[in-house]
């Protein structure tokens, strides 16, 4: 018999978030998945000597030009490339694909999804993050969700946080996501006045979202293409079957 195919769950997870922060008024932008080591490290105030930037975690990529490149270890460059082009305010969210030299486990995988949020105009403060976040983690999660902060840092974001939802179905805090305010030294890097303009970022595991949604116990699921996959996740919770 002829087996249909459907959406992979990671394909469903950032379609439904999308869809929520869409409602909230964020649009979607993509960016490169090679990128430059001013826009993964620099223009977002991570020093030179930051151990992110070690090879053991980053994928440094041979090149040509005078510029060094990487497969980009996080979303966050697009917060600078989207404000030089646009300027603010802004409310945009960045998903996509991102690489970390680092060993596998339940939770870790050298490539994995992240979704960036980036909010930018006049008298944004920390409590509009939490009012964000807390309603999207409602909506994704369902009304009994709840988000925490933990103090944290960035160097991009100041003050800077970790993000943990209440997961009612294993009744504990999971980490998600960091996120804060956006540091002026980042604004100003992007071309955008830090006096006039502040504003909150977040960045989000998509896997750890959907591993918590559809009850999948190993992130190494996601990308091992054993289609045994399509049975292992709990497709009641998904919006498109
Ligand atoms: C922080 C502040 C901002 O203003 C904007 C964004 C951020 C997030 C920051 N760029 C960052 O990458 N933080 S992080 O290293 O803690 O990763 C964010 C999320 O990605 C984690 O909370 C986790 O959900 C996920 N993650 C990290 N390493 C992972 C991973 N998921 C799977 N495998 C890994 N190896």
């Amino acid at each position: 018999m002829q087996k249909v195919g459907r959406l992979h769950p990671i394909t469903i997870a950032i379609r439904d978030i999308a869809a929520i922060f869409g409602r909230m008024g964020f649009g979607v932008v993509l960016g490169p998945e090679l990128e430059t080591e001013y826009y993964n490290f620099d223009a977002l105030n991570v020093p030179a000597d930051h151990p992110a930037r070690d090879m053991w975690d980053t994928f440094w990529v041979k090149s040509d030009e005078d510029e060094r490149l990487v497969l980009r270890t996080h979303t966050s460059p697009m917060q600078i490339r989207s404000l030089e082009k646009t300027g603010a305010p802004t409310r945009i969210i960045v998903p996509g694909k991102v690489f970390r030299n680092e060993a596998t486990d339940a939770t870790h995988e050298a490539q994995f999804y992240q979704l960036e949020g980036l909010a930018i105009d006049v008298n944004i403060t920390l409590a509009d993050l939490k009012g964000t976040l807390d309603r999207f983690s409602k909506e994704f999660f369902g009304t009994e969700a709840k988000v925490r902060f933990r103090p944290s840092y960035f160097p991009f974001t100041e003050p800077s946080v970790e993000v943990d939802v209440w997961f009612p179905a294993r009744e504990r805090w999971l980490e998600v996501m960091g996120a804060g305010m956006v540091h002026p030294k980042v604004l100003e890097n992007a071309g955008v006045d830090s006096r006039k303009y502040q504003g909150f970022a977040f960045g989000l595991g998509v896997e750890r979202f959907a591993m918590i949604k559809y009850g999948i116990p190993d992130i190494r699921l996601f990308h091992a293409g054993d289609i045994r996959f399509d049975f292992a996740f709990d497709k009641s919770q998904t919006s498109d079957v």
